[in-house]
């Protein structure tokens, strides 16, 4: 574990700790500190060979998962929520939470539905890739075919619905909660280019989501959170 100091904070800035863990969903929370340019300090976790979080995860919230954060002396877990309470606390002049009823409507939609519905079928998939490149050779076939016809079965088709509905939302709007990009497009923001290249469709066949990414990739804070993520994972 180590301390990453990205910024000095005094008494009167907030004072948060991401507990981040490499290849995660941490870096949604990286992302979100950025666009709201608050000042706060990485704590580093490495998953294990076994590619779980360490243990000592555990002493900041009992289920060992990141992103948590701590937030003075308050700890927050689950990204959805983390995101809306640090835009709720923080965020009021910046624009990251509509404030329009059909696009909070949207923006409220998409912050559930990605780690109610879309993440669970790709872990899964992510589970099943794993356990294909992990199975002893002795039985590499056997589990092979296992994973071949579940994906053929259950989750390919299960990726193709989600990829249709989120190709179908960006059709009507620019971002998922309407004309603004908002914190459910960084809730999302990960989960839908896992999405498009899970999927392995082309991007001409998704165009609309292919715009999004690009537009997501563009903008300055996921630039400047990616080169935290990148620094974050090189330091020991
Ligand atoms: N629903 C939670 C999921 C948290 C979660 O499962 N995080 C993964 C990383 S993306 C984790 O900590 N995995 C390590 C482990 O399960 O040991 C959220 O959105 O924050």
């Amino acid at each position: 574990m180590a301390d990453i100091k990205h910024n000095t904070t005094s008494s009167n800035t907030p004072s948060i700790t991401v507990y981040w863990l490499n290849e995660s969903r941490a870096d949604r929370i990286i992302f979100l500190l950025e666009e709201l340019e608050l000042p706060y300090v990485i704590e580093k976790f490495e998953r294990g060979s076994d590619k779980l979080a360490p243990e000592e995860l555990k002493n900041i919230h009992p289920l060992g998962k990141s992103p948590v954060i701590k937030d003075g002396d308050r700890v927050v877990a689950e990204s959805g929520f983390i995101i809306d309470y640090l835009i709720n606390k923080y965020g009021t002049n910046k624009n990251l939470k509509p404030t329009n009823e059909d696009d909070l409507f949207q923006y409220n939609y998409f912050l559930h539905y990605i780690e109610g519905s879309l993440m669970p079928i790709l872990v899964t998939k992510y589970i099943f890739l794993l356990l294909q490149k992990q199975a002893p050779w002795i039985i590499k076939p056997v589990v092979n075919g296992i994973c071949s016809k579940m994906d053929g079965l259950f989750i390919g088709p299960n990726i193709r619905t989600h990829l249709n509905f989120i190709e179908g939302e960006l059709t009507k709007r620019k971002w998922l909660a309407g004309e603004q990009f908002s914190g459910a497009d960084i809730q999302a923001s990960f989960a839908l280019e896992m999405l498009l290249k899970r999927s392995g469709v082309k991007e001409e066949e998704a165009p609309n989501l292919t715009r999004y990414i690009t537009a997501m990739r563009e903008r300055s804070a996921y630039k400047r959170a990616m080169e935290k993520v990148e620094k974050t994972s090189m330091a020991s």
